[in-house]
């Protein structure tokens, strides 16, 4: 098999395979199983078919190229390194440590060459669907014939373990349908993944799987062919209807005396492995080196990077000469729109509505100006109400429209945004009930990881869902969420807070979530564009200084100032503050914090219809709480909220309490004692258990 491949080839396979595994065992911490099998796949990728400018790595026109497995990391700084891109030696020799650009999975932003960054399993194949789904939708927009300015290949590089995530297939069974002709797959199939031979977990047959799910089929036999591999690659580009799954067959760890054994997967070759690795490669450079004729490659592709974008700067000059109009519109969807001042409109709202609502008149009104921003739902568009009135549909036969349909397939629509984003000249956004965020969650935090400002537009955000009952019911989402870093989590109170909510995710450097309501959430008399600030006065106290603060997000806003009229019957002056975004309030400065929540105040209430954890920081040990600390359960909306004691009368009672009014409030060391009322009805029904156990 070997024998054809040449020398040269085979001389930088084996740099690659030495230098990954000696940078592992220096680091010791890595994984070299990957890295010895799959160099050649990687190799042949980026020697034969890969474009890119390694002295301008974001170059428009570019593959893309994802290591879906990024447990693989030391493959591809190793790839990026030898291929011209500014990785150098030095972050080699100290991957996996502090300051090195090749940090223990590949990083987007960290490192040039990294298209997104990936380590949770699967979703790099989902990422690179987004990033196929983009270009498919750019080519569509702007190229004209023999002016294709928008002609690239998405690339992904992917083991066992991220064919065995759900999410793979629900990526792989989109790109089917919707035909990703230019989506290029190859597979690291060894069989072997952490615990071992995959034959006891894994048995299906992935080829046919894909096959069924409309793709474009191959399989290599020998990793080590990289020939056979380029032949595969050449035909999976010239299948345009379908995308292509290359299954390459490899042993993990080839070369190392750990070869085909899962004890290479994770851990680093010993010293003696690495000596032993060494002598059945015939490689004998010095560690840390590139052997001279492989740096020949490293000048050759610089050059060619060079030219590629050269001559596609010519392409482009042509187009923009014929085409004006659609070259300055591709730019400006390249970099990006912002909203100005002519953008008043967008606070206008001509009655009341649910937030869900409210959010549909302002996508409606943004799309109107921001004409790439492209999104849809997971087969919940007309209840999330993010369908953009004025689009057609995004599909396989269609690419006009910027409504894009995901199919109920939740983790997969979140890594593929973040695909989308990454990939440049589209504004994604998606949705579905909040209650599913948690099946997208993986790929949220990854958006919140890189700083993606896509868009999670979540509706139905509370027990305001109703007669679904619990399993529709968000309770624990807020929290979880809030305490994601890096992500705005906005909970409108109504219109112009809706209005501030996506203003906000627009003009964002990361990912905003909109939680919006089912029930209706009537415009507020006070509710201002400092909705923008994350937190603010929405209803004043009448004297200097409040008696007790009310703070509450979302559709709560409204109860707390009914509650604020109430209390004032009792002579309590109340404030009302309203907290749509808990994490962009926390970055105003100190003293706009301290003037909406001066610390004087120390008899505080939150109203919200969500999990109270996380609050305590804003109520302090004084606080009151009126949160939805268990699961609801079905009925009508009215009627949980009164169940659950989200109305004026009971913030009020909350607030009594707090302020040790309430004639029926006890004093906190009673309460801790106090157990709850055994009622005769309960006493007989355990009785009843006790006699069943
Ligand atoms: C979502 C997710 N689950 C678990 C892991 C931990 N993990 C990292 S690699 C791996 C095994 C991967 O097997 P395979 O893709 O076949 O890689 P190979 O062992 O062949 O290198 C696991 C379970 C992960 N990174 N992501
Ligand atoms: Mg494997």
């Amino acid at each position: 098999m070997l024998g054809k491949v040449s020398p040269k080839d085979l001389l930088a396979v084996n740099t690659i395979r030495v230098l990954s595994a000696e940078a592992i065992t220096k680091a010791n911490s890595g994984h070299p199983g990957i890295v010895l099998g799959a160099a050649p796949i990687g190799y042949s990728l980026f020697l034969n078919h890969l474009n890119f400018n390694p002295n301008n790595p974001s170059f428009d026109n570019r593959d893309r190229f994802v290591l879906s497995a990024g447990h693989g990391s030391m493959l591809l700084y190793s790839l990026l390194h030898i291929f011209g891109y500014n990785v150098p030696m030095s972050d080699i020799e100290t991957f996996r440590q502090k300051g090195s650009i090749c940090s223990g999975h590949p990083e987007y932003g960290l490192c040039p060459g990294v298209e997104i960054s990936t380590g949770p399993l699967g979703q790099g194949i989902a990422n690179a669907v987004g990033m196929a789904i983009a270009e498919n939708k750019l080519a569509a927009k702007f190229n004209r014939p023999g002016l294709e300015i928008v002609d690239h290949y998405t690339y992904a590089l992917c083991g066992d373990g991220c064919m065995e995530e759900g999410i793979e297939n629900e990526a792989a069974s989109l790109a089917g349908t919707l035909k990703l002709g230019k989506l290029v797959v190859l597979y690291d199939s060894n069989n072997i993944t952490i615990e071992g031979d995959t034959k006891n977990v894994f048995s299906e047959n992935v080829g046919k799987r894909h096959q069924a799910l409309g793709w474009h089929v191959q399989t290599v036999k020998d990793a080590n062919d990289i020939n056979a591999i380029s032949r595969a690659i050449r035909k999976a580009k010239a299948v345009s209807d379908k995308p292509s799954l290359i299954i390459v067959k490899s042993k993990i760890g080839y070369g190392s005396p750990l070869e085909g054994n899962e004890s290479c997967h994770g851990a680093p070759l010993s010293e003696h492995d690495v000596a032993k690795l060494r002598q059945n490669l015939n490689y004998t450079y010095p560690p840390f080196t590139i052997p001279d004729e492989v740096k020949e490659i490293t000048a050759e592709y610089k050059k060619r990077g060079d030219k590629l974008e050269a001559d596609w700067n010519k392409l482009f000059n042509k187009y923009e000469k014929k085409f004006p109009v659609l070259a300055n519109e591709y730019k400006t969807w390249m970099n990006g729109y912002s909203l100005t001042s002519r953008d008043d409109d967008l606070w206008a709202y001509s009655k009341d509505d649910a937030t869900r609502g409210y959010g549909s008149t302002v996508l409606n009104k943004l799309a109107d100006r921001i004409p790439n921003l492209m999104g849809g739902s997971a087969d919940l568009g007309s209840s999330n109400k993010t369908i953009i009135k004025k689009s057609g549909d995004f599909n396989a036969l269609y690419k006009d429209g910027n409504n894009f349909h995901f199919g109920i397939r939740e983790h997969a629509m979140g890594a593929i945004v973040n695909g989308m984003y990454v990939h440049g000249g589209i504004r994604p956004y998606c949705s579905t009930f909040f209650v599913f965020s948690d099946y997208m969650k993986g790929a949220m935090r990854m958006s919140a990881i890189m700083k993606l400002p896509v868009i999670y537009v979540m509706t139905h955000d509370s027990i305001g869902v109703g007669e679904d009952g619990c399993t529709h019911q968000p309770i624990e989402q807020l929290t979880a969420l809030r305490a994601t870093p890096n992500t705005d989590v906005y909970r409108p109170a109504d219109g112009t807070e809706t209005t501030a909510a996506w203003i906000h995710a627009i003009a964002s450097d990361r990912p905003t979530v909109l939680v919006l309501s089912r029930q209706k959430a009537p415009m507020l008399a006070n509710s201002s564009k400092d909705a923008l600030r994350g937190g603010y006065v929405i209803e004043k106290e009448a004297g200097s200084t409040p008696d007790v603060i009310l703070i509450a997000t979302g559709t709560e806003v409204n109860l707390a100032v009914k509650a604020k009229a109430l209390l004032k019957e009792n002579g309590v002056d109340a404030r009302v503050v309203s907290m749509p975004c808990t994490e962009v309030f926390e970055r105003q400065p100190e003293e706009y914090k301290e003037s909406v929540l001066p610390s004087s105040v120390e008899a505080r209430v939150i109203v919200e219809a969500g999990s109270g954890l996380g609050w305590g920081k804003y109520v302090g040990l004084k606080g009151g709480y009126v949160t939805m600390d268990r699961f609801g359960e079905s009925a009508p909306a009215s009627v949980l909220m009164n169940e659950y004691g989200f109305t004026p009368e009971n913030v009020e009672k909350v607030a009594l309490n707090v302020l040790g009014k309430n004639e029926e409030s006890v004093p906190s060391e009673e309460i801790a004692e106090t157990t709850e009322p055994v009622t005769e009805e309960i006493k007989a029904d355990k009785a009843k258990k006790e006699e069943n156990v």
